[in-house]
């Protein structure tokens, strides 16, 4: 599992904050958008969108959208819930998201 990052980005930075409250360690390759390398033709490659964050799981998939990885992480590690547990929790998480 990989996790392109861009250091100072805010994307990047919402999963990362994600991963810390979760307490998972996920390798990061970093993607330094200064310099344009999120335009490179390798990184286009991997993301023809050309943004960070992506997440690339052992299985290959690649994930872009930084609330689709936070989604993909409360999946595979439910503990602890960071993405509501009863319906009301759920809509307002979903709600703060979509405001950002
Ligand atoms: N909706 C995407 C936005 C991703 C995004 O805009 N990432 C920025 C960094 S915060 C980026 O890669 N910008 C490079 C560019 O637009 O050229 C998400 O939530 O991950």
């Amino acid at each position: 599992m990989k996790l392109y990052d861009g250091v100072l980005a805010p994307n990047p930075r919402r999963v990362r904050i994600f991963l810390a409250e979760k307490g998972i360690d996920v390798p990061l390759a970093p993607v330094d958008i200064g310099a344009l390398e999120h335009k490179s033709a390798e990184f286009t490659a991997l993301n023809p969108d050309q943004r960070v964050p992506l997440l690339i799981p052992d299985d290959g998939t690649r994930i872009s959208e930084s609330v689709a990885i936070c989604r993909y992480f409360e999946k595979i590690h439910p503990e602890p819930r960071l993405m509501g547990v009863n319906a009301v929790d759920k809509a307002l998480v979903e709600m703060w998201q979509r405001r950002v």
